[in-house]
């Protein structure tokens, strides 16, 4: 009796894991953001715009095709954005939701010291907003030449609320960011545990009801 109990009782915890596991992959997305790798306007290899398009800001910013020189390694992700002294940001047509956990993801770069040698500044800083009050925010220090993959930063909603939103910013000069990625990962809350928990449970009364009687 005891030992059916326990095997019952890890048919249920099983259950649970399994379920909320295919609930988290299946949710789990990146959210459209426009002009997220900057290559929405074509520019020859070296060439440079004062303009984001799809992107507002403060400071100096703007769309750079970087030459193969500015770099240590020749870029191959086409244009960067790039900002003296300020932010870029862009306002998303997705709210705030409760239980989802948001994972905003950039690559950051600076330049050779030899094609810029007033570029001495290297903190950048990357926040999430939402109805623009700020949710997280990063802040971390470059390396001249080189590029930061995959810098990120995390947070999980308790509350909804207004549109999110993304800034990248930096105090310094030629700050580059591509590839901006914000995703979206739906998380089963306590509540979900214990709804599905009970319904296991009143399934297993029913059934177990059902063996009385037989
Ligand atoms: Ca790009
Ligand atoms: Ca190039």
């Amino acid at each position: 009796m005891f030992k059916s109990g326990r095997k019952f009782w890890l048919i249920i915890v099983v259950a649970i894991v399994l379920v909320a596991g295919s609930v988290d992959r299946s949710l789990a997305t990146l959210l459209t953001i426009s002009n997220p790798g900057f290559d929405d306007v074509p520019l020859l290899d070296g060439g440079a715009s004062l303009s984001i398009q799809g992107w507002g800001g403060t400071g100096t910013y703007g769309t750079r095709n970087p030459l193969s020189t500015t770099f240590d390694v020749d870029y191959a992700d086409g244009n960067v954005a790039w900002i003296n002294s300020g932010y870029v940001s862009q306002v998303l047509p997705y709210n705030l939701t409760a239980g989802h956990l948001y994972t905003l993801t950039v690559d950051v770069g600076y330049q050779q010291a030899t094609s810029c040698s007033t570029c001495t500044s290297f903190g950048y800083m990357m926040e999430l907003l939402e109805g623009g009050t700020l949710l997280n925010a990063y802040s971390g220090t470059g390396t001249a030449g080189q590029w930061d993959k995959d810098v990120s930063l995390t947070y999980l909603a308790y509350d909804s609320g207004g549109p999110l939103e993304i800034r990248l910013g930096t105090s310094g000069k030629r700050t580059h960011f591509d590839n901006v990625r914000l995703g979206n990962t739906a998380v089963p809350e306590p509540a979900t545990f214990m709804l599905l928990g009970s319904g296991l449970l009143g399934l297993a009364g029913f059934g177990r009801k059902r063996t009385k009687v037989l």
